[in-house]
Order: C-alpha cells, then sequence, then structure tokens
C-alpha cells in the first residue's frame, strides 16, 4: 500500500510538474523510510488526544484524523495567545478543516500513517475499485500545510470543504479560497486562509464552504499567523496584520509545483533529523508488521521484546522538537497541538520544570537551532520581568520568574525564585555544546550576570557563614523557607556556568572573584538521617513521599554538582532519595528519573523506566500523558536516551555511561557532546567496537569508555591513558578520530 501511494503521489506529480522537480520529488520521496520510523494504524482516529497524529513546522500545525467519508484537520499557530503582561490568558486552539466526502463508499485496505523519517503524514484506502491518498505535511522552507488528496482514476473526489474557526469569526468564502480573519481580546489580529486547488472538475462557492465535483486531485494549502511579536518595546506586536505575510506565503506556494514543495519540506526536515541514527536492536519481523497499536498492545500485555518500537519513541521526540519549535516561540506544554481555547494549565510554558525539560534533548540529540525559541523567549522577558521582580521582591538587578507563563511577559501561581538561573542553564548549554564565543558574548552572557547580580543581592549569610536563598519552595513540596535543595543546586549551577563563560570569554575577572566565592559559601545539600538526600535543611525527609516532584535532584540531572565518580556518598544518597520516591509518577516525572538513573549510571533501572512509561504513560498516537497530554514526558525521554548512550557534563565524554542489558548490541551516530564533538558509536555485548569522534573545534579532548580502545592511525603516539579507559589526546578543528575496541 505504502509503494502504491509513493507510485500514485509521485504520478500526480508528473502530471503536474517539470521533470526535473518530479525526479527531485521522486529520489526524496523513495529514498527514505527506513522501517521502524512510522506510527501506522488500520483505522481512522477517534480521539483527538491519544489517536490523531501530529505534523508541523514549528510554528504553524495540525492534528490530523484521517477518516474516510470526513476528513478533519484541526490546526494551531504557536503564537495565538489570550492574555498579555497581567493576565496569563491561554494558548488557543485555531480552528479545524473538514473535507466532506459523501459520495465514497465503505473503505478496504485502510491505512494511516505518519511517517517520521520524512515528516509526512499519509493516508490511503480502495473505495469502490479506487484507489486513493491523502498526503499531508507542514513545510518550514514555504511556512504553508499542504494536504494533498488523489485518486488513481480520474474525477474520484467531490465533496465540501468546510472551515470552523474556533472563536466563531465568520469564515470568507471564495471560489478557491477560505479565510478566517478576527482579533482577540487583547487585540492579537489573527487570520488563517486555506486556497483550495483542483486538478480537473470544479469549484464553487457555497455559503458552508467549497464544494469541488468530479475533481482527480486536490491541494489545500493552509498559512496562518497572527501579528504577535516578541518584543516588549513594541507592545508585543508586528505592528501589521497577519493579513499580507499570509497571502504571499500562499500565492509563493501556489506557484510551486506540488512535488517541489514536498522535495523541499523533506529535504529541508531531513537536514535535522537525520542527524542522529540509532540501532539499539532488531524487533522480530512477527511484531515489526503489526500496526503501532498492535505493537504497544503487545509491549503492554504480552510484554513482547520490541527494540525498534522504543528506538520510534526516541526518534519521535526528535520529530516532535522539528515540528513544534523553529523559528517561533518556543514548544508548549502541548508542543504546539492543542484543541481547546481552555487547555490543561493553559497549555503553557511552565517554569519549575516543563518546558526545561523540552529543551533537554535539543543539544544532545543534535538539534540546537530547535533550541533558539527558548533562547529567544528567555531574552524577550527580560525587561518586563525585572519589573516585575524589583516590585515582588524589592530588587534592583537581574529578575526571575514564576511558575505559569504566556507569550507577553505575563504569569501567574508561584514565584519559581531559581527559575531564571534554571533558564540560564539553557543558554550556557547552548555554548557548552556549540562553542559560538559570539553567541555566549552577545546573548549568554549578559543574562547569565545579571541573574548572579539577583542571587547576589537576595542570598542570606546563616550564623555559621554559609549561603542560603531565602524563602525557597521546593516544586509542590512546600512549606516555604531558607536553604531548600532545589534553590541551593540551581543557584551552584548558574555561578558555576558564570565563572566558565567569565573564564571562557576572558572578562570580568573580578566579578567572576567574587562568584567564585559566593559559590564556595552556598549551602550543599546534606546526607540525612535515612541515608538520603536532604530536600531541606532541616532533616525531615518523609521516606513515604512519593510524589511525583524530585527537584531536589537537580544537582544529578540536568546539573553536575553531583555525579557518582566526583561525589560518591552524595551520588548514593540520591539513589536512596530516588528509591524512596519510587518509579512511579505521571510522564514527566518518569522521563526525569530516567534521566537521573542514567546520570546514576544505573542503565538497567533507567531501562526499566524507559518501559514502564512505554507501557503505561504513552498513548496510541504516541504522545506522553501526565495524563492529560503532556509534551515533557517525550521529550525527556529522548533526552534519557542520549544520557544513556553518552555524558559529557564533567568534562570528558563518557562513552556508554549507563548501557542497559536490553540493548547491549547496536549503534548511534551523530550524538553531540559538550566542546563542540559529535560521536558515532557500534558496540556488541556491551563493549564498544568502534568510535568515531568528530573535533569541530579542536582542542585536548578526554574520553571514558565503558571499555578499553585504541586510537587508530598516525595520531596514535600522542594518546596518553592517565587511568583504564580513559584516553586524552589532542584533536584539530575538523578532524575526525578512530578508536577501535581491544
Ligand atoms: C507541574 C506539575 C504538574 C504538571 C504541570 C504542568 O505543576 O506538577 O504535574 O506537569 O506542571
Amino acid at each position: 500500500m505504502k509503494i502504491r501511494c509513493v507510485v500514485l503521489c509521485v504520478l500526480a506529480a508528473l502530471l503536474l510538474t517539470p521533470r526535473t522537480l518530479v525526479q527531485a520529488a521522486e529520489k526524496a520521496v523513495l529514498a527514505a523510510s527506513p522501517a521502524g520510523q512510522i506510527l501506522w494504524y488500520e483505522k481512522s482516529a477517534q480521539n483527538w488526544e491519544t489517536e490523531s497524529l501530529p505534523i508541523g513546522n514549528g510554528r504553524l500545525g495540525a492534528m490530523i484524523f484521517g477518516t474516510v467519508e470526513k476528513e478533519q484537520i484541526q490546526f494551531n499557530e504557536i503564537t495565538l495567545w489570550t492574555g498579555d503582561e497581567k493576565d496569563t490568558g491561554q494558548y488557543q486552539n485555531f480552528g479545524q478543516v473538514e473535507v466532506d466526502l459523501p459520495q465514497v463508499k465503505p473503505a478496504l485496505n485502510y491505512r494511516r500513517e505518519l511517517d517520521i523519517s520524512r515528516a509526512v503524514h499519509t493516508v490511503t484506502y480502495i473505495s469502490d475499485g479506487v484507489t486513493y491518498c491523502r498526503e499531508s505535511f507542514s513545510s518550514f522552507p514555504d511556512q504553508v500545510m499542504v494536504f494533498r488528496f488523489t485518486a488513481d482514476k480520474p474525477a474520484s473526489y467531490t465533496g465540501v470543504i468546510t472551515q470552523k474557526d474556533s472563536h466563531n469569526v465568520k469564515i470568507a468564502v471564495s471560489q478557491n479560497r477560505l479565510t478566517s480573519a478576527g482579533k482577540l481580546k487583547n487585540g492579537l489580529q489573527f487570520e488563517s486562509q486555506i486556497l483550495v486547488l483542483n486538478d480537473g472538475g470544479t469549484l464553487e462557492a457555497r455559503p458552508e464552504g467549497i464544494a469541488f465535483k468530479g475533481v482527480n486531485g486536490l491541494s489545500l494549502i493552509l498559512g496562518a499567523g497572527t501579528d504577535y511579536l516578541n518584543q516588549r518595546s513594541k507592545g508585543w506586536r508586528t505592528g501589521e496584520s497577519p493579513h499580507r505575510k499570509i497571502t504571499e506565503q500562499i500565492e509563493k506556494a501556489a506557484k510551486r509545483s506540488y512535488a517541489d514543495m514536498l522535495a523541499a519540506h523533506i529535504h529541508d526536515y531531513q537536514a535535522l533529523f537525520n542527524r542522529v541514527r540509532l540501532d539499539n536492536g532488531k524487533t522480530e519481523a512477527r511484531i515489526a508488521r503489526l500496526p503501532t497499536s498492535g505493537r504497544l498492545a503487545n509491549y503492554k500485555t504480552l510484554n513482547a521484546k520490541d527494540p525498534e518500537l522504543e528506538n520510534l519513541l526516541f526518534q519521535y521526540g526528535r520529530y516532535l522538537l522539528i515540528s513544534s519549535s523553529r523559528n517561533s516561540l518556543p514548544a508548549n506544554l502541548q508542543g504546539l497541538w492543542n484543541n481547546s481555547n481552555n487547555p490543561p494549565w493553559r497549555c503553557d510554558y511552565h517554569s519549575n520544570i516543563n518546558i526545561q525539560m523540552n529543551y533537554w534533548l535539543a543539544e544532545t540529540a543534535n538539534l540546537a537551532e530547535c533550541a533558539e525559541p527558548l533562547l529567544a523567549y528567555i531574552a524577550s522577558l527580560r525587561e518586563v520581568r525585572k519589573e516585575q521582580t524589583s516590585a515582588e521582591f524589592k530588587t534592583k538587578r537581574g529578575w526571575t520568574v514564576r511558575t505559569e507563563n504566556n507569550i507577553f511577559g505575563g504569569s501567574g501561581w508561584e514565584w519559581n525564585t531559581p527559575g531564571s538561573a534554571w533558564y540560564c542553564q539553557h543558554l550556557w548549554e547552548h555554548y557548552a555544546f556549540g562553542c559560538d564565543k559570539e553567541y555566549l558574548k552577545s546573548v549568554a552572557y549578559p543574562v547569565l550576570k545579571e541573574v548572579c547580580e539577583f542571587w547576589e543581592d537576595r542570598l542570606k549569610m546563616l550564623p555559621g557563614g554559609k549561603l542560603v536563598a531565602p524563602m525557597g519552595f521546593s516544586p509542590e513540596q512546600g512549606p516555604r523557607e531558607d536553604g531548600v535543595s532545589f534553590d541551593q543546586e540551581i543557584i551552584w549551577d548558574l555561578f558555576t556556568n558564570y565563572i566558565e563563560a567569565s573564564q571562557t570569554l576572558d572578562v570580568d575577572p573580578e566579578y567572576r572573584q567574587k562568584v567564585t566565592a559566593m559559590r564556595d559559601k552556598l549551602l550543599v545539600p546534606k546526607i540525612g538521617k535515612w541515608g538520603q538526600l536532604q530536600e531541606w535543611m532541616v532533616d525531615r525527609d518523609d521516606p513515604r513521599n512519593n510524589h511525583r516532584h524530585v527537584s531536589h535532584l537537580f544537582a544529578v540531572h540536568p546539573g553536575r554538582q553531583i555525579a557518582p565518580m566526583n561525589t560518591p556518598a552524595l551520588a548514593e544518597a540520591a539513589r536512596v532519595s530516588l528509591r524512596a520516591r519510587g518509579d512511579g509518577g505521571t510522564g514527566w516525572s518518569k522521563a526525569w528519573k530516567i534521566n537521573f538513573w542514567a546520570r546514576l549510571l544505573d542503565g538497567n533501572h533507567a531501562y526499566k523506566m524507559y518501559s514502564e512509561l512505554l507501557k503505561n504513560n504513552i498513548t496510541l498516537n504516541l504522545f506522553d500523558t501526565h495524563p492529560p497530554f503532556q509534551i515533557d514526558g517525550n521529550f525527556g525521554a529522548t533526552a534519557a536516551v542520549c544520557e544513556l548512550l553518552l555524558q559529557s557534563q564533567a568534562g570528558e565524554l563518557h562513552l556508554l555511561p549507563a548501557l542497559p542489558d536490553a540493548w547491549a548490541t547496536g549503534s548511534v551516530t551523530g550524538l553531540r557532546g559538550r566542546g563542540g564533538v559529535v560521536v558515532d558509536m557500534a558496540w556488541e555485548k556491551g563493549k564498544l567496537l568502534n568510535v568515531t569522534i568528530k573535533s569541530n573545534l579542536g582542542g585536548r579532548c578526554r574520553i571514558r569508555a565503558s571499555s578499553s580502545l585504541t586510537m587508530e592511525g598516525a595520531l596514535a603516539s600522542s594518546v596518553k591513558s592517565p587511568e583504564a579507559n580513559v584516553i586524552e589526546f589532542n584533536t584539530t578543528a575538523g578532524t575526525t578520530y578512530t578508536f577501535t575496541g581491544k
């Protein structure tokens, strides 16, 4: 069926496009789809949240149902928000498009799939002897979504296209265009346009929508946007209605052939997606041929081994980040997919774990560009947050955040005082992996410094001389008091990142000294009476507390203050705390725990929890569920797989630090490590076979391997091995170094 649809679509493209473009499209379409990178089903979706499938270009996205008689496409644009600087507001549903196909007879051979190796959604079925195919994608290069309907017999489509706007704006219908344009109460202007292109047959404007009759093929080109701008000084608005831009995007797309747009989309997407490939084992053929729903059921109830499904969940996190975080706002609690105007937790940016977890994979899983929306978002909030912070804390320098956040600087619920320092970790990590000094100097450093100043003014000295953050709050644990471990650890992380940043840039030596002195005086987490890592300064942790937040383990992950090799006693205490909290929790909570176990070098425990997440917290469309759907668990799980295979937070590349027994033989390409390196590895029965390290910047490189390695080639003589399985060597920028297992 798959091949048939590809052939059909290529044939349709042949009819419509110049030869060269068709060849390009054919190549792009036929070259891809490695087994195991497809979510597919034998039924259309009934439920938006758990069954329909997402497409997105980082800004504009849709959830597709694939129903035979009536295609339903719910769509979003990531900037459509109510609220302002005072009111937190909510992320909004944009609308829904329906393509009614009343003439279609019962369908056979139905298949609905999302191919994440190409970012294309496809529906195929046979009805009354006609093979039908629908292909959909959201194009980053063209900034529109395209929905294409084809069939292998002419004149097979007759029906009506309608649109519902979720703010009840009246849809303007012309012969080939549906337009919705309106304004939210906060003044935000929004617009969507759907251009309908027919191949043969006729189109007709009707009050309810556009009717099409006897068409061979149909393309819907959907553009949408608002006048949001991430600049406070401009009142958070572009100052121009979105109409002109959307019209231009649509007109430009309409001039391009379908095949050309598809090829450009796949090319653009694969430039990001193909950077990382993982082989963690093969699934038995009888299981691999099942639809995704069947595989999940097998995995869950029969405990069937399915490493390719585990791999799919890993790569799906990468797919979702590419699809919800490019060149606009960061991925929110649901990425960008939301069908409600009153979504859970406003579908917002939660600063006490969720927005951060969304980005743990960005650097390690080789999608650094996808972190840029987060960095731009942080920058956009600085001014408004300074005012709010100073009003609340009577401080003069720096800023921090509350827990719930919108896109206009508005926020609500508890102050999360270490939140801005946690944001700074992302600013720093973008440098630590990418090593772009210009970025560090102009973007990251000023923010790191001002947040250090906030803490310099706010930290309080205890009688013994230790510095503590006053009145902190370990998320959802209470009470508010001084020196909670969550705060202390994040401030330690901020100070450490600041010190390294100022050293790297060779600036502000005096302030660096001051920050170093403050860091040395920070109260560090203590080991309590049952051997646990204390959540508070007071030793009152309850060993029966199994709450989903385990914030006092920040120092293990994503922090770097506690590590089995550097601080073994504290790492052991973290293990005790983690065991006591247990392996339960909601999706994101489990995802964080998997990252903890990876950093604590226990790959088997991490794997146990990864498979439990897949069994119990992943819905049919592979969305993570809290419940409800919350995308952080998807992103956190993908990040955790990277941590199992490669870690670099301790000044060395640790290869296969926590490889689970279940993935004893495999390979990975394209993982990024701090210091501008990209690592490929293959292993067998837990032992490294070969390792390739590409150094983008040069400099000294130190690797710690799970088994012994020798370097290949002439440079081998420069290699030092200060301890067993540790190798140090010099690298030159742009050079690749190869090692083989002994
Ligand atoms: C935090 C969590 C909840 C949920 C919400 C969005 O408050 O405790 O579980 O993830 O954020």
